[in-house]
């Protein structure tokens, strides 16, 4: 339960360009708003490559990073903050595996998706992240506070 100022965990969500282009926005967004999460910002931009490096700066060193990045940067992604109470792992538990042929069904990737490098959906992996990449992608303090209207039982 929060109050007055105190700002619940945020998790950045991002549709990524194969989800955009396979028209499954609804879908992903969907499933963060039927679970109860607050949507805090939402944008359909294609990201540069110093934004797409930067995010993903931690897999610099990996073999995949230059496809990685050039992936990302193909075409408009949806860059969403979302909040809530233990939104982090939560959303990475309703996006599933990084690998979506191992990722159960039920999740996003289980249900939608087939390839590692064609993963259709981001989700940060820690609560830290969740700031440092709402601030990459939507600049520091630009996303909306607003209170939903929470029925009695999700007070
Ligand atoms: P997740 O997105 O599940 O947090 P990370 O952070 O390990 O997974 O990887 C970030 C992104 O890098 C993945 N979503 C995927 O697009 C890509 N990726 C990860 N591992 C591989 C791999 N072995 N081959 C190609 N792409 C990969």
């Amino acid at each position: 339960v929060h109050s007055g100022c105190v700002r619940a965990e945020i998790s950045y969500i991002m549709v990524k360009p194969d989800g955009v282009q396979r028209g499954l926005v609804g879908e992903i967004v969907g499933r963060f708003e039927r679970k109860g999460f607050t949507l805090r910002g939402l944008k359909l931009f294609t990201p540069g490559k110093e934004l797409a490096e930067e995010h993903y700066k931690d897999l610099s060193q990996k073999p995949f990073f230059k496809d990685l990045v050039d992936y990302i940067t193909s075409g408009p992604v949806v860059a969403m903050v979302w909040e809530g109470d233990g939104v982090v792992k939560s959303a990475r538990k309703l996006i599933g595996s990084t690998n979506p042929l191992e990722a159960e069904p039920g999740t996003i990737r289980g249900d939608l998706a087939v390839q590692t490098g064609r993963n259709v959906v981001h989700g940060s992996d820690s609560p830290e992240n969740g700031e440092r990449e709402t601030a990459l992608w939507f600049g520091s303090g630009s996303v909306e506070q607003w209170q939903p209207a929470l029925a009695p039982w999700l007070r």
